[in-house]
């Protein structure tokens, strides 16, 4: 270990001990309208933001502009005789507060389709990378090559006044809309499929021509993409992937830079990650055990995963205390259509033996699983076993939520923000002030 790195390890180590001993005993000693504990937790449950598009309850769940996932299935428009809504209608929503009609949902298709050619530049930057260059992180990259076109940071360098700011934004987040399927089907297709592409297919709706363009044309598939691209659209403005598109963009980033950021924090294991890392948890447990694990199985394997010092993927919250409801809406779907899927009965089983043996820690707040613990098994079922690429499809849908705010962000004019921080140093003595003075 060289000297810099080992005295890190000497102050960081022991430091890390003292903060957490000193927010046990201090931690709710009240700091402007907040407690000490506040400042340490990742600024959980401290209103600073201004989010439109969806509102986040901790027991009920998400609402997208005042509705629920379930009453999002039953109202927003569908394709003729389709079961699940359509993507496109939920970005409509979250931008304009209003439902819309199925004529809405096809000009919003129309309207795409003219945008959704990408610039043969993406495709040669993403063709320079090693291909076990990890989908996100291609993503990522394919998102920043395509700011090239940006209009906003064109009309920006050309002096635009800034009541105008809101104008190319639309622009460059409808472009990246429209392209965003195409990009990450030219991944997967280059990472798993010998580089073999598949035209897109106009006619098909957001959602299947995005099934379309990965490979998989089971009607079924098309419903379960209109379904999971809807569902993973937006969870209010505090999550990492909303907050960082909201943050880059508060310096007038433009949208690529603002939501290829996004895609970096989205690609962590405690946020979208997850998705993936709940499929490889349960496939390293069933090569351990050697078949599909029973109940008491599963538990010991929970138990073994904390023991080690890791976390359960798919379970927890930082804001929800229930089951998450699209947890829920996938677990509805599975029923329907592959109620006897041996990966989809484990997903089953783990939310049966998982919730007592979480809450038993007596430190895990939301024992309950989130949108990440069931979603992997649905698009396995179809046959997309890659699932290193699973959080791209998750990227894809949050790129609605996210730059639908984006675009409130610039026509609001909402300033850079700057949240203030303080040192320990600082919150030590503003607390033995506070104890002297009490
Ligand atoms: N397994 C094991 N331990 C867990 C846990 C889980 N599923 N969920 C929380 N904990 C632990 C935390 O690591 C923390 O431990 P320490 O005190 O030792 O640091 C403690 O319980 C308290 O955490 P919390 O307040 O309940 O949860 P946070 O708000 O800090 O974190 C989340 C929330 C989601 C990061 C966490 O629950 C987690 O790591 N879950 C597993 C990963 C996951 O599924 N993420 C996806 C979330 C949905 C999404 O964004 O896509």
């Amino acid at each position: 270990m060289g000297q810099l790195k080992k005295k890190f390890a000497e102050k960081a180590l022991p430091l890390s001990v003292e903060i957490k001993q000193f927010m046990k005993e201090n931690g709710n000693i009240p700091m402007g309208d907040f407690t000490v504990e506040d400042i340490f937790a990742g600024q959980k449950g401290i209103i600073g933001l201004l989010t439109e598009t969806s509102l986040l309850d901790a027991n009920e769940g998400i609402r997208f502009r005042g509705y629920t996932i379930p009453e999002l299935r039953q109202k927003l428009p569908k394709v003729p005789g389709g079961t699940e809504p359509l993507p496109e209608g939920l970005f409509y929503l979250m931008l304009l507060n209003e439902m819309p009609t199925y004529d809405d949902v096809l000009d919003i298709q129309a309207d795409w389709r003219t945008r959704s050619e990408v610039p043969a530049h993406v495709f040669k930057t993403l063709d320079s990378l090693p291909l076990n260059t990890h989908p996100m992180t291609q993503f990522s990259i394919g998102i920043m090559a395509m700011q090239t076109e940006s209009v906003f940071a064109k009309a920006y360098h050309d002096g635009i006044n800034k009541k105008d700011y809101w104008d190319p934004t639309y622009e460059d987040v409808c472009n990246l809309l429209a392209r965003l399927p195409q990009v990450a089907a030219y991944i997967y297709r280059r990472t798993y499929k010998n580089n073999e592409h598949i035209a897109p297919s106009p006619e098909l709706d957001w959602a299947a021509n995005f099934a379309h363009m990965l490979g998989y044309d089971q009607v079924e598939f098309y419903k379960l993409m209109r379904l999971y691209l809807t569902i993973h659209a937006d969870h209010e403005g505090g999550n990492v992937s909303a907050h960082t598109t909201h943050l880059v963009g508060s310096a007038l980033s433009d949208p690529y830079l603002a939501f290829s950021a996004s895609m970096n924090g989205l690609a962590g294991p405690l946020h979208g990650l997850a998705n993936q890392e709940v499929v490889r948890w349960i496939f390293e447990m069933r090569d351990e055990i050697g078949h599909a694990p029973s109940k008491e199985q599963i538990a010991d394997y929970i138990h073994k995963t904390l023991l080690d010092g890791k976390v359960v993927p798919g379970y927890g919250h930082a804001i929800l205390r229930k089951t998450d409801p699209r947890f829920l809406a996938q677990q509805e779907f599975a029923r329907t259509y592959m109620p006897d899927d041996e990966l989809v009965n484990i997903v089953w089983n783990i939310y049966e033996v998982a919730p007592p043996i979480l809450e038993g820690t007596g430190k895990i707040k939301n024992p309950w699983p989130n949108v990440d613990a069931h979603s992997g098994a649905l698009l396995l079922h179809y046959g997309l076993n890659e699932y290193d690429f699973f959080t791209v499809l998750f990227g894809v849908s949050r790129a609605l939520g996210v730059l639908a705010s984006l675009m409130w962000d610039r026509a609001l004019s909402l300033p850079i923000e700057r949240p203030k921080s303080v040192t320990y140093e600082w919150l030590k003595k503003a607390v033995e002030a506070k104890k002297a003075n009490a």
